[in-house]
């Protein structure tokens, strides 16, 4: 009697391990690949995680160059009827369009500590006190001017306007991209320009020694 139960209990343990045997063999198999999977809180996953909040950022190096806003290095003023003067000191620069009364109006920015290899625009803000006249923009590609030397006697060549507007008391803008990625990418990051005036009266601007409303350059990349 106690053989045929001792008989009978191993035959189920068999049948049961039989049965059991591939499922724990399974649950082993599987085991590292379910322990990588780390599991998801709340605090995961929503349907507003944005790519950066899931990934991280891709564009680190490239948040490093952000607009930029430069004042001039060097600004000054020439005129033709005192053409050994300089004015580099002055508060304002002067625009005039009078025959043999010439004013022209020089401008250096150093773009070395903008990091991106171009823009997508360039833009000169001059503020005018004075503004009666359409202002013209143009490239210098010789940088070599220092706004305490240069006069109308020495300036330096320029090339054809890049853009003109209608100037204004208070802030000015004028589009000058395309002069500036040329000389991103294929000169210094030097970038100077000349303003003059085709018509009208004196036109004059707040100069980088004025306190107030300085010219800038804004460049986005
Ligand atoms: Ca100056």
């Amino acid at each position: 009697m106690h053989a045929r139960l001792l008989s009978s209990s191993s035959s189920r343990i068999q049948k049961w391990w039989c049965c059991a045997r591939p499922i724990l063999v399974g649950l082993v198999a599987l085991y590292p690949l379910v322990s990588c999977v780390e599991p998801l809180t709340r605090d995961d996953w929503s349907s507003t995680t944005t790519r950066e909040q899931q990934y991280g950022s891709e564009t680190d190096a490239a948040a490093t160059s952000s607009t930029a806003r430069l004042t001039p290095t060097d600004d000054a003023w020439v005129y033709m009827d005192a053409p050994e003067k300089n004015t580099g000191s002055d508060m304002m620069l002067v625009l005039r369009s009078a025959p043999a009364r010439l004013r022209y109006s020089f401008l250096k920015f150093d773009a070395s500590s903008f990091s991106a290899s171009s823009v997508s625009s360039a833009t000169l803000r001059i503020f005018g006190d004075l503004a009666y006249s359409t202002c013209h923009v143009a490239g210098v590609i010789d940088d070599s001017w220092s706004e305490s030397a240069i006069n109308w006697s020495n300036m330096p060549t320029f090339g054809s306007d890049v853009d003109a507007t209608e100037c204004a008391v208070g802030w000015n803008e004028l589009d000058v991209t395309t002069f500036v990625n040329q000389e991103l990418v294929g000169r210094d990051r030097v970038v100077s320009f000349v303003l003059r005036a085709s018509a009208g009266k004196y036109t004059e601007f707040h100069s980088k020694d004025n306190t107030t409303n300085s010219p800038e350059l804004v460049l986005v990349p």
